[in-house]
């Protein structure tokens, strides 16, 4: 049987289903930034890993793209309501990180830290198991500053105010500890599928 006038209903198409509560698609890239884009460059660029407040490793730029190399293909969701489906990345997982540290984490939270002063706060739980990465290229191509080049966080399942441009260290901690926007209002753990939005979501 076939029901009159009917050729897929919206609800069923793949689009519909990808996208989160509230979001949008987008087809071009918008830049969000809390502040101006600091420059640095590849040859000045560091990855540190913390455990509170003591490096525990450490990766120039050269050191860092020796790491095992991953490509990753996802939807991102920004807060703002616009999403981006199948997005292009390559970068070091943080499972791989945490290897070449020979780091088992030892909390179950973090903070990532980024050039110009940014942070925000992601459960352990939330980078592992290919969950998450340091990407330092986009579309096949060198990740732009704009978009947070040389590298940037990704953690695509959560809003993308998670995704730490310009990152520059990944900090276990032993509380969850606010970031950035989770201080000024934003949800703590934001999860677009939850529409953890903000603080009371
Ligand atoms: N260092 C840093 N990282 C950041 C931000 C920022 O202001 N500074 N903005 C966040 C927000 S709110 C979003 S939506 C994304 C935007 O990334 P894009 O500019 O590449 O789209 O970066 C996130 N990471
Ligand atoms: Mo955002």
């Amino acid at each position: 049987m076939v029901t009159r006038g009917f050729v897929g209903r919206p609800g069923n198409s793949d689009q519909s289903t990808r996208l989160p509560p509230g979001q949008h698609v987008v087809t071009d890239f918008p830049i969000l930034s809390a502040a101006p884009t600091p420059r640095i460059s590849a040859e000045d660029w560091t990855f540190t890993l913390k455990v509170g407040p003591r490096p525990v490793a450490k990766w120039n730029w050269a050191e860092f793209n020796a790491l095992p190399q991953t490509k990753m293909t996802r939807d991102i969701h920004c807060v703002t309501t616009w999403s981006k489906l199948n997005t292009f990345w390559e970068g070091v997982l943080i499972d791989d990180i945490l290897a070449a540290a020979n780091l088992e984490a030892p909390t179950a939270y973090t903070l990532a830290h980024s050039y110009g002063g940014y942070s925000t706060n992601l459960p352990v739980a939330d980078l592992l198991v290919g969950k998450a990465m340091v990407a330092t290229r986009y579309a096949g191509q060198p990740l732009a500053a704009e978009h947070g080049g040389p590298a940037r966080l990704l953690v695509p399942h959560l809003y993308f105010w998670k995704s730490a441009k310009w990152v520059n260290a990944l900090q276990f901690t032993e509380r969850d500890e606010l970031g950035f926007w989770e201080l000024r209002g934003y949800h703590h753990y934001g999860d677009p599928w939850r529409e953890q939005r903000y603080t009371n979501d």
